[in-house]
């Protein structure tokens, strides 16, 4: 170990560990609860959705995109895949053990593993874990036509096909399932506790009117 690396309350700081920085201006260079603080944003600084709707002769195209910008999230998926609970006897990502940190592999990508706390970082709430969850949402797609009136027959007044497409397609840059999390409790919000992603689905139906 360098000399100057800080050391972490309570956990054996080893080389394959998570770096951590001294922000309270103690001298001692070690991390302990004094150097907490505020590193994110949970709400969105904006969000909203925006539709339109197109129509040329008989088609009919309507688009709604929602999203929102400037939140963060706690991805609790990578903290336990990630070896961030180890004494859960959870399980790892393979990305993550054949990349983690080892003498043979000294990398940055990931932190060493260790499946006791006191001998990981990774079990230490801190920004690794937080991502830009801002996202853009094809949300809903519908692409209709309507027959012409002069062509209907047997008392068909009103003839439309259409079909509806839904979570087409999400633009963003967070690494779980989906940005727009819901962790079930009020107060956590923020905070991806493996929440499912939403379904991508797509209906066709037929409107007639006699
Ligand atoms: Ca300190």
């Amino acid at each position: 170990m360098k000399p100057d690396v800080v050391s972490f309350q309570g956990v054996n700081v080893k080389p394959g560990s998570f770096k951590f920085k001294n922000i309270d201006g103690s001298t001692d260079n070690v991390v302990n609860e004094y150097d907490k603080t505020i590193i994110s944003h949970s709400s969105p600084r904006f969000f909203g959705g925006i539709g339109n709707n197109f129509k040329y002769k008989g088609l009919e195209l309507s688009v709604f995109l929602n999203g929102q910008y400037g939140n963060e999230v706690f991805n609790e998926s990578r903290y336990r895949l990630e070896g961030g609970a180890p004494l859960a006897y959870l399980n790892l990502t393979k990305d993550f053990w054949e990349n983690r940190w080892t003498p043979e592999n000294p990398t940055n990508r990931y932190g060493t593993f260790s499946v006791d706390t006191e001998n990981t970082t990774a079990s230490q709430v801190s920004s690794y874990y937080v991502e830009d969850a801002s996202f853009l949402r094809l949300k809903t797609v519908t692409i209709g036509y309507r027959f012409p009136k002069k062509k209907l027959i047997w008392g068909v007044s009103d003839l439309k096909i259409y079909v509806t497409a839904d979570n087409l397609y999400t633009w963003t840059k967070y690494s779980g399932f989906d940005p727009e999390v819901d962790s079930n409790v009020f107060l956590l919000q923020g905070f991806d506790r493996i929440s499912y992603p939403r379904s991508r689905s797509a209906i066709a139906g037929v409107n007639i009117t006699f």
